[in-house]
Protein backbone atom coordinates (compact mmCIF):
# COMPACT_ATOMS: atom_id res chain seq x y z
CA UNK A 1 0.00 0.00 0.00
CA UNK A 2 2.79 2.72 0.88
CA UNK A 3 4.69 1.60 -2.19
CA UNK A 4 1.55 2.14 -4.20
CA UNK A 5 1.41 5.67 -2.28
CA UNK A 6 4.73 6.39 -2.95
CA UNK A 7 4.40 5.72 -6.90
CA UNK A 8 0.99 7.78 -7.46
CA UNK A 9 3.18 10.24 -5.75
CA UNK A 10 6.56 10.38 -8.13
CA UNK A 11 3.63 10.24 -10.89
CA UNK A 12 2.49 13.57 -9.71
CA UNK A 13 -1.16 11.79 -9.06
CA UNK A 14 -0.99 12.08 -5.50
CA UNK A 15 -0.03 15.23 -2.93
CA UNK A 16 3.63 14.51 -1.52
CA UNK A 17 3.40 14.85 2.42
CA UNK A 18 5.71 18.77 1.32
CA UNK A 19 3.06 19.69 -0.96
CA UNK A 20 4.36 23.34 -2.20
CA UNK A 21 1.07 24.61 -3.02
CA UNK A 22 -2.83 23.64 -1.51
CA UNK A 23 -2.10 21.31 1.24
CA UNK A 24 -3.35 17.75 0.19
CA UNK A 25 -3.29 18.54 -3.81
CA UNK A 26 -1.66 17.06 -6.19
CA UNK A 27 1.25 18.52 -8.71
CA UNK A 28 -1.60 17.80 -11.59
CA UNK A 29 -4.08 19.55 -10.00
CA UNK A 30 -1.64 22.38 -9.62
CA UNK A 31 -0.72 22.66 -12.57
CA UNK A 32 -4.33 22.63 -13.83
CA UNK A 33 -5.08 25.08 -11.71
CA UNK A 34 -2.04 27.73 -12.84
CA UNK A 35 -3.23 26.90 -16.13
CA UNK A 36 -7.03 27.75 -15.91
CA UNK A 37 -5.99 31.19 -14.12
CA UNK A 38 -3.48 31.86 -16.81
CA UNK A 39 -6.13 31.10 -19.35
CA UNK A 40 -8.48 33.34 -17.54
CA UNK A 41 -6.49 35.97 -17.90
CA UNK A 42 -6.03 35.67 -21.67
CA UNK A 43 -9.84 36.06 -22.26
CA UNK A 44 -9.95 38.89 -20.54
CA UNK A 45 -7.27 40.46 -22.57
CA UNK A 46 -9.02 39.03 -25.64
CA UNK A 47 -12.65 40.53 -24.63
CA UNK A 48 -11.07 44.11 -23.94
CA UNK A 49 -9.20 43.89 -27.28
CA UNK A 50 -12.46 42.84 -28.62
CA UNK A 51 -14.56 45.75 -26.90
CA UNK A 52 -12.15 48.28 -28.17
CA UNK A 53 -12.02 47.26 -31.54
CA UNK A 54 -15.88 47.18 -31.60
CA UNK A 55 -16.00 50.61 -30.03
CA UNK A 56 -13.68 52.09 -32.95
CA UNK A 57 -16.21 50.50 -35.66
CA UNK A 58 -18.83 51.80 -34.15
CA UNK A 59 -17.50 55.23 -34.06
CA UNK A 60 -18.43 57.46 -36.68
CA UNK A 61 -15.36 58.88 -38.81
CA UNK A 62 -17.46 61.07 -41.28
CA UNK A 63 -17.62 60.11 -44.62
CA UNK A 64 -15.89 57.37 -46.03
CA UNK A 65 -13.92 56.80 -42.75
CA UNK A 66 -11.88 60.41 -43.40
CA UNK A 67 -11.42 61.36 -39.97
CA UNK A 68 -10.28 58.02 -39.14
CA UNK A 69 -6.61 59.38 -39.68
CA UNK A 70 -7.29 61.80 -36.78
CA UNK A 71 -7.91 59.08 -34.21
CA UNK A 72 -5.53 59.42 -30.87
CA UNK A 73 -3.89 62.68 -31.91
CA UNK A 74 -4.37 66.08 -29.43
CA UNK A 75 -3.30 69.53 -30.07
CA UNK A 76 -3.08 72.58 -28.04
CA UNK A 77 -3.05 75.82 -27.40
CA UNK A 78 -2.58 78.86 -25.15
CA UNK A 79 -5.00 81.26 -23.91
CA UNK A 80 -5.38 83.51 -21.44
CA UNK A 81 -4.54 81.71 -18.00
CA UNK A 82 -5.43 78.61 -19.62
CA UNK A 83 -3.50 76.03 -22.46
CA UNK A 84 -6.52 74.28 -23.61
CA UNK A 85 -6.65 70.64 -25.69
CA UNK A 86 -8.11 69.20 -28.46
CA UNK A 87 -8.06 65.49 -28.63
CA UNK A 88 -9.91 64.59 -31.95
CA UNK A 89 -12.73 62.37 -32.21
CA UNK A 90 -12.28 62.37 -28.38
CA UNK A 91 -12.66 65.33 -26.30
CA UNK A 92 -12.23 68.92 -25.36
CA UNK A 93 -10.43 69.88 -22.49
CA UNK A 94 -9.36 73.10 -20.50
CA UNK A 95 -5.82 72.78 -18.29
CA UNK A 96 -4.96 75.88 -15.88
CA UNK A 97 -1.24 77.17 -16.56
CA UNK A 98 -1.13 77.78 -12.85
CA UNK A 99 -1.89 73.99 -11.72
CA UNK A 100 -4.69 72.32 -10.76
CA UNK A 101 -6.82 69.54 -12.25
CA UNK A 102 -8.12 69.77 -16.24
CA UNK A 103 -11.78 70.35 -16.77
CA UNK A 104 -13.34 68.69 -19.45
CA UNK A 105 -15.06 71.15 -21.85
CA UNK A 106 -17.11 68.17 -23.82
CA UNK A 107 -16.70 64.62 -25.20
CA UNK A 108 -17.17 64.11 -28.88
CA UNK A 109 -20.56 63.78 -30.17
CA UNK A 110 -20.75 63.67 -34.01
CA UNK A 111 -20.49 66.15 -36.37
CA UNK A 112 -22.53 69.65 -37.70
CA UNK A 113 -21.08 72.46 -40.28
CA UNK A 114 -21.52 76.25 -40.24
CA UNK A 115 -21.67 78.78 -43.04
CA UNK A 116 -19.11 81.30 -42.41
CA UNK A 117 -19.26 84.60 -44.00
CA UNK A 118 -16.01 86.26 -45.25
CA UNK A 119 -16.23 89.06 -43.21
CA UNK A 120 -17.42 87.01 -39.92
CA UNK A 121 -14.29 84.51 -40.46
CA UNK A 122 -10.99 85.37 -38.46
CA UNK A 123 -8.76 83.33 -39.60
CA UNK A 124 -10.73 80.55 -41.16
CA UNK A 125 -11.93 82.18 -44.46
CA UNK A 126 -15.30 82.52 -45.89
CA UNK A 127 -17.79 79.18 -47.14
CA UNK A 128 -19.07 75.84 -45.48
CA UNK A 129 -16.83 74.70 -42.59
CA UNK A 130 -17.05 71.01 -41.09
CA UNK A 131 -17.52 71.30 -37.83
CA UNK A 132 -17.30 69.21 -34.32
CA UNK A 133 -19.47 68.85 -31.46
CA UNK A 134 -18.17 68.17 -27.88
CA UNK A 135 -20.89 68.03 -25.28
CA UNK A 136 -21.25 66.61 -21.69
CA UNK A 137 -17.99 68.63 -20.39
CA UNK A 138 -18.11 69.06 -16.80
CA UNK A 139 -21.14 70.97 -15.01
CA UNK A 140 -20.60 74.80 -14.89
CA UNK A 141 -21.52 76.24 -11.75
CA UNK A 142 -25.08 76.89 -12.21
CA UNK A 143 -25.33 76.46 -15.17
CA UNK A 144 -25.11 73.54 -18.53
CA UNK A 145 -22.65 71.19 -18.56
CA UNK A 146 -19.28 72.82 -20.99
CA UNK A 147 -19.38 72.12 -24.69
CA UNK A 148 -17.75 72.80 -27.36
CA UNK A 149 -18.02 73.75 -31.12
CA UNK A 150 -14.60 72.85 -32.92
CA UNK A 151 -15.05 74.53 -36.58
CA UNK A 152 -12.49 73.20 -38.75
CA UNK A 153 -10.60 74.48 -41.69
CA UNK A 154 -7.82 73.16 -44.47
CA UNK A 155 -4.66 73.61 -43.58
CA UNK A 156 -1.51 72.16 -44.20
CA UNK A 157 -1.22 70.51 -40.45
CA UNK A 158 -3.25 69.95 -37.73
CA UNK A 159 -3.61 73.44 -35.48
CA UNK A 160 -5.26 74.84 -32.94
CA UNK A 161 -5.76 78.63 -33.93
CA UNK A 162 -8.60 80.55 -31.74
CA UNK A 163 -10.15 79.40 -28.50
CA UNK A 164 -13.06 81.56 -27.62
CA UNK A 165 -15.33 81.17 -24.34
CA UNK A 166 -19.33 82.26 -26.45
CA UNK A 167 -21.01 82.56 -23.50
CA UNK A 168 -20.56 81.07 -20.11
CA UNK A 169 -19.06 77.83 -20.66
CA UNK A 170 -19.79 77.60 -24.23
CA UNK A 171 -16.90 77.39 -25.82
CA UNK A 172 -15.49 77.83 -29.48
CA UNK A 173 -12.37 76.39 -31.03
CA UNK A 174 -11.56 77.11 -34.39
CA UNK A 175 -8.71 74.55 -35.94
CA UNK A 176 -7.39 73.93 -39.30
CA UNK A 177 -6.11 70.32 -40.47
CA UNK A 178 -5.50 68.37 -43.67
CA UNK A 179 -8.40 66.21 -42.89
CA UNK A 180 -11.01 68.88 -44.85
CA UNK A 181 -8.79 70.01 -47.35
CA UNK A 182 -10.04 70.21 -50.91
CA UNK A 183 -12.08 67.20 -52.00
CA UNK A 184 -12.80 65.84 -48.81
CA UNK A 185 -14.40 68.94 -47.28
CA UNK A 186 -16.94 68.80 -50.19
CA UNK A 187 -17.33 65.07 -49.90
CA UNK A 188 -18.27 65.78 -46.12
CA UNK A 189 -20.53 68.54 -46.93
CA UNK A 190 -22.84 66.06 -49.09
CA UNK A 191 -23.20 63.41 -46.80
CA UNK A 192 -23.48 65.23 -43.45
C1 LIG B 1 -13.66 78.17 -14.90
C2 LIG B 1 -13.34 78.09 -16.35
C3 LIG B 1 -14.02 79.20 -17.13
C4 LIG B 1 -15.50 79.21 -16.83
C5 LIG B 1 -15.75 79.24 -15.33
C6 LIG B 1 -17.23 79.11 -15.02
O1 LIG B 1 -13.08 79.31 -14.33
O2 LIG B 1 -13.77 76.84 -16.80
O3 LIG B 1 -13.80 79.01 -18.52
O4 LIG B 1 -16.12 80.33 -17.40
O5 LIG B 1 -15.05 78.20 -14.69
O6 LIG B 1 -17.48 79.23 -13.66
Amino acid sequence: MAELRETLISAGILAGSHAANNVGESPIMTSARVSLTAGKDRLANLESQLTTHRDDLAKDYGPSNIFRALRDRCITAESGEYVYELCWLARTTQKSRKGGGDTSLGHWVGWGGEELLEGDAKGLGGGWKVAMKYENGQGCWNGPARNTLVVVACAEEDVLWRISEEEKCVYRMEVGSPAVCGEKRSEVKDEL
